[in-house]
Parts: C-alpha cells; sequence; structure tokens
C-alpha cells in the first residue's frame, strides 16, 4: 500500500473555498462549476440528472473537506476505533441526509431556486444504494450516522453487492422481482480506492510441515484467489465535522490471475475465472430470517471479513502498535451471525500469518469481538454443512475445530460431565450431516453478547442462548434497537421538525430526550391544531403518491392504518387483513352500519422463495380489488399494497400514518425499529407484547397504546398444551366467514385454490397463532375506531406519545454499546478550529 503523505504535508493541503463554502452564493457557484467540470454540461443543455451529480458533487466536496480532518485527527492520536461488521447496509439515499447533516439544506433549497431548479426534484432523481434486506441492514446504516454524531471513531465495513436488495413490482396481484442495477448511472457518494486491496483465498487444501526450527507450520493452498478492492462512503455526523467511513468491498480478479490461460490460448477460461471472481460481491442474498445455506453467501461472509480484518490490523500496525494489542485499537462489532467466521479468521491470521502461539491469539480475539443477536427465529441461526464449509475454508474448518476442542474441554469441567449441556454448547452440530452453528461460534469467541430489546434479550437468555448465558452471564447486556432522528424525522418529516422545534427548539434532534418539553403543550388548542394540519397535509401528499402509483383514491380524513414492513408469516400481515374483511362484511351485513372510514396501506417484500409470503401479498391485493370496488362500502374502507417498499418509500409513507400495526406474534420480532419510525412520526400503534413494542407501551403510557393478544409466555403456554387452530375457526362466526370467503374464492373470482395452502396452514398448523389472537385484535381495532372519532383527543394522544419516544434514538443506543461495550470515547473534530457547526 501507498505510504500517503506525513502528517505535516496533509496540514498544508489547501482547499479551496468554491469547495468548502456553506453560504448560498458559493453553493451556486459550486453546483455550475460541478456541471461544467464533472459532468461536461452547461445550463442550457443539462438533464435533471446532471444538476442531480453537480449538486451531489458540490456536496461530496464538503464531506471531503470533514472527512480528512477526521482520518488526520483519528491518526494523531491514539483513540480506540469502533469497527462494525454488517453484511448489510440499508442506507437509503444519501443527498437530502448529507444536507440535513452538514446543515444546509435550507441554503441549498435557496441556491437551486435561485437558479431556477428545485431541490426536491433532484433529491427525487437518486436510485437508493439498497444493500440490506430489512430492519438489520437499516439498523446498521442508523448506528453509523449516530456513531458520527456522537463524534466516535467508527469505520463501517461490507459489501458493495453490484444488486442490491430486489425491486417489487406487483402485476396481477402477485409480486415479481426485477434486480436492483443501483449503479447504473454511478455513484458520486463512494469513493475507489484502488490501492487499498487485500487478497482472499478460497477453496483448496491444508498442508502442515515443521519448519527448520522445529515450529509448526501451515500452508493453505487455494484453488481461487478473488481480490477484495476498498470503496469508502463518507459519513458525515449531524451538525459536527466528524466523518466517517463506510468502507464496502467489490470483489475483482487479481491482477496476475489470467497469466496461465492466457498464455496458453485459453482466453475464455480466463474470462470465466474474472466471472467467477466477481460474483462474490455481484448480489444480495433477498432473505431476512431465513438462512440460504449456500456457497455463494458463505464465500461472500468470509470475503468481506477476511478483507476487513486485514486492513484493520494494517491500520493498527501502521501505527506503531503490536499485533498482540489489537484489541487496544479496535472493537469489532458483528451485525448477527453474518460475519461471525471473523473469529476463525483472526485465528488464523494471527497463528498462520503473524506467528502468535495459539493462546496468545484466542485470548486477543476474544477480547476484540462483541455479537449481536438480531432473532429468536430458528430458522434464521445460521448452519453451514460440515463439508460445504471446508470446500470454501479447509483451514478455518481447522480452527473451528481446534477452538470447540478446547472450549469443550474447558466447559466439561463446568458442567460436571452434562451430556446434553455440552451437545448444546458445542460449536459442531451432530446429525447425519455435521454443521458448525455461528452462533455458538460468535458466543465463544466474543466478550459480550446482545440481544435488541428487553424482552429479546430476556428470551435469548432463557431459550436459544440458554447455556451460554449460565457459563457467562456476564458476557450479557440489553442494547435497545433505535432509529436516527435526523433521517426520520428532520428529513422525511419536516414540516413535524419545524412545529416541534418552534415549541421547543432543535435541541432535541441530538437529545431525542428533550422532546418530553412537547408534553406542556399537549392541550394547547392551538399546537393541537397545527398537529392536526400537518398530519392531514402529510396524508394529502401521501394520498397523491398512492393514486399516481396504484391509482386507488384514498380519503386523507380516514385513518391511515398502515403496515409497512416484510412480508413475513410471524408479522402476521393476514391478522391484519382478517380484520379488514370482517369490517367489510359489517358493511355487506348492514350497509348502513357505522363505520369509521379507514385506509389500510400495505407495504414490503417477501422473499423471492418464500411462498406463503408471497401469497399474502396477493391475498392483500385480492381482498383489496373487492372491497375498494363495492358500491357498498362507498369508499369507507380502502386497501392499498404501495409496491416496492425501500427507504425512498418509507420516508414518504411514516409521516402520514395514524395507526401503525405492530401485530407480530409475541416472542417472535426480536425488536422490530420500524415502529419506533411511526410512533417517532406522530402514530399510535397497535400492538402486541413483542419486542421493543414493550419499552414503546412503557414509555408512552398504556393508555397511549393499543394493546392486544397473547404474551410471549401465552404463546407458549398455549403451545405446550396442544393448540387447536380449528376450534377458533369454528367458534367465531365471524372468522369462520372471513376464512370461508377467501377460501371460496369471493375475492379471487371464485377461484377456490389460489389461497388453499394459505387457509390449510392456518386452520391445521398457525404457528404463529393468528387465529387465537383475532378476537382480541377485532376487539382492539373497534377501540381505535372509536378513539379516532374525536379527532383532538386523538391529536392529544399523538403528541404525547411522540413527546414520551425519546429512548428511541439510535444516539441512546450507540451510547451504551459505547459505555458498555465497545469502552470508547469520543473524538471532536476541528476544522478552522471549531467542532461543529
Ligand atoms: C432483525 C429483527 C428485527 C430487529 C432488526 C434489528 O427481525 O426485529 O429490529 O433485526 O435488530 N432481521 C431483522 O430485521
Amino acid at each position: 500500500q501507498d505510504k500517503g503523505l506525513d502528517k505535516k504535508e496533509v496540514q498544508n493541503v489547501l482547499v479551496e473555498d468554491a469547495r468548502t463554502g456553506l453560504d448560498v452564493e458559493t453553493l451556486k457557484k459550486a453546483i455550475l462549476n460541478n456541471l461544467f467540470y464533472v459532468q461536461g454540461k452547461y445550463p442550457e443543455i443539462a438533464t435533471r440528472n446532471d444538476y442531480y451529480m453537480a449538486l451531489a458533487y458540490t456536496v461530496r466536496d464538503r464531506l471531503l473537506q470533514r472527512w480528512v480532518a477526521s482520518v488526520k485527527q483519528y491518526l494523531e492520536g491514539k483513540h480506540r476505533i469502533v469497527s462494525y461488521l454488517s453484511a448489510e447496509y440499508l442506507l437509503g439515499p444519501h443527498l437530502g441526509n448529507n444536507l440535513v447533516n452538514l446543515g444546509i439544506y435550507k441554503e441549498a433549497e435557496q441556491a437551486l431556486h435561485e437558479m431556477g431548479l428545485n431541490l426536491d426534484w433532484l433529491i427525487e432523481k437518486e436510485i437508493e444504494p439498497g444493500l440490506g434486506n430489512g430492519g438489520l441492514g437499516r439498523l446498521a446504516a442508523c448506528y453509523m450516522d449516530s456513531l458520527a454524531t456522537l463524534e466516535v471513531p467508527a469505520i463501517g465495513y461490507g459489501i458493495r453487492y453490484q444488486f442490491g436488495i430486489f425491486e417489487q413490482d406487483i402485476r396481477d396481484g402477485w409480486q415479481v422481482e426485477d434486480t436492483d442495477n443501483w449503479l447504473r448511472r454511478g455513484n458520486p457518494w463512494e469513493i475507489a480506492r484502488r490501492e487499498i486491496s487485500y487478497d482472499i483465498k478460497l477453496g483448496g487444501y491444508v498442508q502442515h510441515y515443521m519448519d527448520r526450527d522445529g515450529k509448526f507450520r501451515t500452508i493453505w493452498t487455494p484453488d481461487l484467489i478473488v481480490k477484495g478492492v476498498a470503496y469508502d462512503t463518507p459519513i458525515v455526523g449531524y451538525k459536527v465535522n466528524t466523518t466517517n467511513t463506510l468502507r464496502l468491498w467489490k470483489s475483482e480478479a487479481p491482477n496476475s490471475f489470467d497469466f496461465q490461460s492466457f498464455n496458453s490460448g485459453d482466453y475464455s477460461n480466463a474470462v470465466n475465472q474474472k466471472i467467477i471472481c466477481e460474483n462474490i460481491s455481484k448480489v444480495l442474498y433477498p432473505n431476512d430470517e431465513t438462512r440460504s445455506g449456500k456457497v455463494l453467501r458463505l464465500q461472500q461472509q468470509y470475503f468481506f471479513v477476511s478483507c476487513s480484518l486485514q486492513d484493520m490490523i494494517g491500520i493498527h500496525l501502521r501505527q506503531g502498535e503490536r499485533i498482540e494489542d489489537f484489541q487496544t485499537t479496535f472493537a469489532v462489532q458483528l451485525n448477527d451471525t453474518h460475519p461471525a467466521v471473523a473469529i476463525a479468521e483472526m485465528m488464523r491470521l494471527l497463528v498462520d500469518e503473524y506467528d502468535l502461539e495459539w493462546v496468545d491469539a484466542w485470548r486477543v480475539t476474544t477480547r476484540t469481538f462483541a455479537y449481536t443477536n438480531h432473532t429468536l427465529l430458528p430458522e434464521a441461526l445460521e448452519k453451514w454443512d460440515m463439508e460445504l464449509f471446508a470446500s470454501v475454508l479447509p483451514r478455518h474448518l481447522e480452527i473451528i475445530q481446534e477452538i470447540n476442542r478446547r472450549f469443550l474441554d474447558e466447559v466439561t469441567v463446568r458442567v460436571y460431565g452434562d451430556q446434553e449441556k455440552i451437545s448444546s454448547l458445542s460449536i459442531i452440530g451432530e446429525g447425519p450431516r455435521r454443521y458448525i452453528k455461528m452462533a455458538n461460534l460468535a458466543c465463544a469467541g466474543s466478550f459480550a453478547i446482545n440481544g435488541v430489546a428487553a424482552l429479546h434479550t430476556e428470551l435469548l437468555k432463557q431459550t436459544v442462548l440458554k447455556d451460554w448465558y449460565a457459563l457467562s452471564p456476564e458476557k450479557f447486556s440489553n442494547k435497545t434497537n433505535g432509529v436516527t432522528p435526523r433521517r426520520w424525522m428532520v428529513l422525511s418529516n419536516p414540516k413535524l421538525t419545524e412545529l416541534i422545534s418552534s415549541k421547543i427548539g432543535e435541541n432535541w434532534i441530538k437529545h431525542l430526550d428533550e422532546l418530553k418539553n412537547l408534553e406542556k403543550f399537549a392541550d394547547d388548542p392551538e399546537f393541537l391544531q397545527q398537529w392536526m394540519d400537518v398530519k392531514l397535509e402529510m396524508k394529502t401528499q401521501l394520498a397523491q403518491r398512492i393514486v399516481n402509483r396504484t391509482n386507488i383514491k384514498v380519503d386523507p380524513e380516514s385513518i391511515f392504518d398502515i403496515q409497512v414492513k416484510r412480508i413475513h408469516e410471524y408479522k402476521r400481515q393476514h391478522l391484519n387483513i382478517l380484520h379488514v374483511i370482517t369490517l367489510y362484511n359489517r358493511i355487506k351485513q348492514n350497509p348502513e352500519a357505522e363505520i369509521v372510514p379507514r385506509t389500510f396501506v400495505f407495504a414490503g417484500k417477501a422473499a423471492p422463495g418464500y411462498k406463503q409470503a408471497k401469497l399474502i401479498i396477493k391475498l392483500i391485493n385480492s381482498v383489496g380489488e373487492i372491497v375498494n370496488k363495492d358500491p357498498d362500502v362507498k369508499g369507507r374502507l380502502k386497501v392499498v399494497f404501495y409496491p416496492n417498499y425501500n427507504v425512498t418509500n418509507a420516508q414518504k409513507i411514516y409521516p402520514a400514518a395514524d395507526l401503525s400495526e405492530q401485530i407480530s406474534t409475541a416472542g417472535k420480532e426480536a425488536s422490530g425499529t420500524g415502529n419506533m419510525k411511526l410512533s417517532l412520526n406522530g402514530a399510535l400503534t397497535i400492538g402486541t407484547l413483542d419486542g421493543a413494542n414493550v419499552e414503546i407501551r412503557e414509555c408512552v403510557g398504556e393508555e397511549n397504546f393499543f394493546l392486544f393478544g397473547l404474551t410471549a409466555e401465552e404463546v407458549e403456554n398455549t403451545k405446550s398444551d396442544g393448540y387447536n387452530p380449528f376450534h377458533f375457526y369454528e367458534n367465531n362466526p365471524n372468522l369462520k366467514l372471513a376464512l370461508d370467503q377467501i377460501s371460496n374464492g369471493y375475492f379471487s373470482h371464485l377461484d377456490d385454490t389460489i389461497f388453499k395452502d394459505l387457509i390449510n396452514s392456518l386452520l391445521y398448523d398457525d404457528q404463529f397463532m393468528v387465529l387465537a389472537d383475532y378476537q382480541s385484535y377485532v376487539d382492539c381495532q373497534d377501540q381505535v375506531a372509536e378513539a379516532f372519532k374525536d379527532k383532538v383527543k386523538w391529536a392529544r394522544m399523538s403528541i404525547l406519545n411522540v413527546a414520551r419516544m425519546g429512548k428511541f434514538s439510535s444516539d441512546r443506543s450507540i451510547r451504551e454499546y459505547c459505555d458498555e461495550i465497545w469502552k470508547v470515547k469520543s473524538v471532536p473534530v476541528t476544522l478552522n478550529g471549531t467542532s461543529s457547526k
């Protein structure tokens, strides 16, 4: 790697004012400059995309100045750096967010206005990087924002997928997937660091021998070497100079790869090799909460983890530190088990490449890593078939076996030879085929283990990780998730932001607890009116988008009842639709029945291979087709499936929500974060005691939360007592009617076959207790409707709800991680003598 300039020289790099100035005039000049010098256009012939690019580069120039200052500051002192390892980052569009965090949103708007342009149009030009599936990937993005905002030195490491999460289209009510070619117009937010690259070995075999000094040595001869190249994206904090790095790895063929084939004239084989290498970072696996068990997925995981660790070791050693002290430079967080192979890779690097003794290497490793668990669903816990694993990572299999041998040796003494405990703790699972349990590897190799909401952490300790908890309770803690108020309020809901700030100032944006100061305005009639006005305006805007996208006309005065998240049986979108059918049937039975008008908005993607989830999408659309058109309904009920749920669309949907649907089977949703975003935008929650709902309810007060359903404990008890869903079907006429209509083809042009699988699974299996919770849900929804009739009272609840949501900022989460797990401190970055805007 290049050495770069020395410290003195860096200091002397001068940047011109046109690239740093933040005032309207300078911004105007800079945009025209970039239009000319980057896009090669003059205003008369520039397209909207040219202007988007010109503005993006203008913003990027300002980021670069802060980025350089941050790197410089970090290198000057000895600071512990947080390294966040995540296979997913669901970033969302950069432009608006960077303007907010740089504190120049208004200035940019004004500059463009004076040039006859509109900022919103340019913001809408950006194709978002959808490098994640759902909550887990979005959490990583929120955490990067908070780390920078709290001025904590941090690097996020991940994969630069060429194709992110698929684009969803709805045809004839069914989900259709299309590839997400997000890089097609280039990416002004990243800088390719061609000089930062590492060779990654895959496959092959391992040999051991004794060298001349009598030391055991290992040689791993791979059958494939790929190169990982760094692509860096600056992440600027809110109104601070701190600008951290998100470093994503792209796989390529190594420079020398095709020599032999090429020399022997086998051109197509050489090209093939190149394709094989590039495939590794080609596409994001579109599964949320399921494991794929595919070779390519393991290769992806290992690829990015090995690049990242080699990169960290390089940074550490270049600071003149000893390899044995690696953990003093980096605290490495594993975002779920996707990067857990890092534990074996760290051991390999230390033992095979840096010649450390096993025990010394293990000491470093187990002081470096911490592991966050995001799910209790057994189907999401990663397991790798041992043969498959050996075919990709033969050396790592040996290392894992050695870790396991030593670990079980130690453990056997502590559990007095309890065979069941030993096999539950073992990293290697036995059976017809042996397999590697990644969660166990993560637990064994980490000094801290955490869940993502209070209930989830408790359930972890009692169920999936109970033997680990018994073994080392001191490793366990809870870190309830949070979301960044910058993207999820300031950027997505500027009207509400302005209203709130007009009462309590702007401090809440960085100290979300200060929202509590809103409570004293909850009875102020003028404020209540303004609150309702903002919500209505947001609903009107969403109604416009809905018509444009789906041709469905909805009434902004109706309750906007919103369930947006991945489609999954445990999240129970079908429970919601059963309620829709129930209301519809009330109208059919008595067209004059009093019904509080509602607009049901659904959005979310289903994993392409998840049949039942795709069927749920079809069901929502089928019910919508009938309900939306039935003249008896008189427009009082509308069902909308908003296609292609992603960060961009989420930002438009949350501000318009009245009611937030958080109705998962208790004990299944680890935390949820959409629940927080909707609530912060003024929606009231209808939900079960699951995930972070429990804490949200505690904070906002039970009188401002619509609670229904079985508790996690009751779910388990009902199951062990022998749950019989058919019993609920037979004994509840409304439920029976709704299910019969679905199966008889009432909503599907009399086709009585389409929904068969869904109905059968509900009637005879119902793992997620939809039927058991149905009546409680419908009753609770009736209370919602009743409450919504009193608009002012509803607004008051909404205000109190927002005022009490301060806990759910990702700043709070990150502060807890910093203090309790990573032991890192903030390092303010100064620019022109100041550390913030
Ligand atoms: C998981 C869980 C969510 C959680 C998120 C972030 O299912 O409940 O909020 O991680 O911790 N796969 C996920 O989205």
